[in-house]
């Protein structure tokens, strides 16, 4: 697993289905993982996903507990997807943004930023 970093305040664009890309033959999905960085624990995150190119999946997972703590297709409007979630004190490292799509085979740009 490849992954990348975001941290809170901040936008990174890049490209689903590109280089080194995850691809799950059995669901059809590519996925771009993202570890978020400098989280400070008790404020609420709001994590944004858009794309022009394709319809837009958002996972939060929390690797300490090895559970979901969000998902979203649709809450950012048109396709893209919005979720917020509170991080809990001592799991501040353990967040990980997963960005993919709603439907397989789908790839192209996006951006997420965490705020
Ligand atoms: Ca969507």
């Amino acid at each position: 697993m490849s992954t990348n970093y975001i941290g809170v305040n901040s936008t990174v664009s890049d490209q689903l289905g590109g280089y080194g890309d995850i691809y799950d033959p059995t669901t059809g999905h590519y996925y771009d993982f993202y570890q978020i960085t400098n989280v400070a624990p008790g404020y609420e995150l709001n994590i944004s996903l858009n794309s022009n190119n394709f319809d837009t999946s958002l996972y939060i997972y929390n690797a300490s507990t090895n559970e979901f703590v969000g998902y979203d297709d649709n809450g950012g409007g048109a396709t893209n997807s919005q979720l917020s979630f509170t991080p809990v004190f001592g799991d501040q490292d353990s967040y990980y943004a997963i960005v993919t799509s709603a439907g397989p085979s789908s790839t192209g740009y996006y951006d997420i930023s965490v705020y």
